[in-house]
């Protein structure tokens, strides 16, 4: 299958590329090298030293013989360059990788909102776009997020994107009736993607075009099968306070002995997947599209539950770090339960990499054996949800 990655030079998208590559799929990356820039606007690095694009693609020609294309362009802005590549070469698939994803970065200021927004709701709308005025059956994989349901479910299991509900009809028959599961987001981020919700559907709609939306937890661990075979294909790792997801910020936190940055109680509990298990959802999602007419399709890309206290216990008793309950900077519920269903993953043969001993300690390694590239000063997640709480 030819494959087209946008946004593949990011956390998720660079050992996605890899992995299709390795199964033997034809993969070309667009990226504009936004998440490198990122970086150098809030001084900070990934800690694991990640290569040039050149360099990565070079090693991972020497490693598996097989060669990735690069071209660099911004998805959002350059409509033109994409449709071109697209008609060019005809891919059958598009992976869409290429937004923003830090909910705090999306809240740092109002010019952080509005680069959010524009970015990645223009990239989704020009891919959908390009897809129909090249007149080619494409499917689109789009990477989505839980935080499109927001987590203050009570008890319900939240389904794979669609809820059953009953209207009553003028007549007083109950009808039943499945909806997009109603859209609840906790950040400008989240925000951009219950509307990327939407613009699929319609585009789904109103054009056929097939798509599968992946509602995906947070991701924990860095390296992939691929991404570990040469340090020159290393997979990025994030601990700073706008762009480290949880656990990975918590293990490299008890690394280098700084306490555990939990948000108020540590109650919220959240969904989880190893980055080994995201490559290779996706690898399911492309080899099981659509069929023509089909809805869109929506999975929760996600293998467990956890509640960030008790992750925080977990990693103070084996390390010994202390845990920091810290004002929560976020305005989102300090406790909550969740409950999620991954049935249709499960059906198509995903076997869950879950939270384990060996898999932390690896990830663990990978913070130790970098420690030394930590700035402790950008730990600290500086980025306040409301206004008035900035110090
Ligand atoms: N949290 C802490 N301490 C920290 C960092 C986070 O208590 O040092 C809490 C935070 O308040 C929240 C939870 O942990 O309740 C999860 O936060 P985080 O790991 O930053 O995840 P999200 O903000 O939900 O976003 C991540 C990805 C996003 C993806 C989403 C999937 O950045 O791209 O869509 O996970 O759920």
């Amino acid at each position: 299958m030819k494959v087209l990655i946008l946004g593949g030079d990011g956390f998720c998208g660079w050992p996605t590329a890899l992995h299709l590559s390795a199964q033997g799929h034809e993969v070309k990356i667009v990226d504009n090298l936004s998440r490198r820039n990122i970086d150098n606007e809030l001084e900070c690095e990934s800690l694991t030293p990640i290569k040039p694009m050149g360099e990565r693609l070079k090693a991972w020609e020497e490693v598996s013989g097989k060669n990735i294309d690069f071209y660099n362009f911004n998805v959002a802005k350059n409509y033109q360059r994409m449709l071109d590549l697209i008609n060019e070469w005809q891919p059958h698939a598009v992976v869409h990788f290429a937004e923003q994803r830090a909910a705090p970065y999306s809240m740092k200021s109002s010019t952080h909102k509005r680069y959010t927004v524009d970015n990645n709701l223009n990239a989704t709308n020009n891919l959908l776009a390009a897809v129909v005025e090249s007149g080619l059956d494409i499917h689109i994989v789009h990477l989505g997020t839980m935080g499109v349901y927001g987590y203050g479910t009570a008890g319900v299991k939240i389904p794979e994107g669609y809820l059953s509900v009953k209207v009553e009809a003028e007549n007083g028959e109950l009808l039943e009736n499945e909806i997009l599961y109603p859209p609840n987001p906790g950040s400008i981020y989240h925000l951009t993607k219950t509307q990327d919700q939407l613009l699929f559907m319609y585009y789904n709609k109103n054009d056929a075009v097939r798509v599968t939306d992946l509602h995906q937890g947070i991701v924990w661990g860095t390296q992939t099968q691929e991404t570990k075979l040469d340090e020159r294909l290393i997979n990025r790792f994030d601990y700073d306070g706008d762009y480290g997801t949880v656990l990975n910020r918590f293990l490299m936190q008890a690394a280098v002995n700084y306490p555990l940055t939990v948000h108020g109680t540590g109650g919220q509990t959240r969904a989880f997947i190893h980055i080994q298990d995201t490559v290779r959802c996706i690898q399911i999602a492309l080899e099981n599209p659509p069929k023509s007419k089909d809805r869109v399709h929506i999975y929760n890309q996600v293998t467990e539950t956890h509640r960030v206290r008790e992750l925080a216990q977990m990693i103070a008793d084996r390390t010994g770090v202390s845990i920091d309950y810290l004002d929560n900077p976020r305005n989102e519920a300090d406790e909550n339960d969740l409950h999620v269903k991954n049935d249709q993953f499960l059906k198509l043969g995903l076997n869950p990499t879950t939270l384990s001993q060996g898999l932390l300690e690896e990830v663990t390694e990978i913070a130790e054996r970098y420690s030394y590239r930590c700035n402790e000063k950008l730990i600290p997640c500086r980025s306040y949800w409301n206004s008035n709480k900035v110090t």
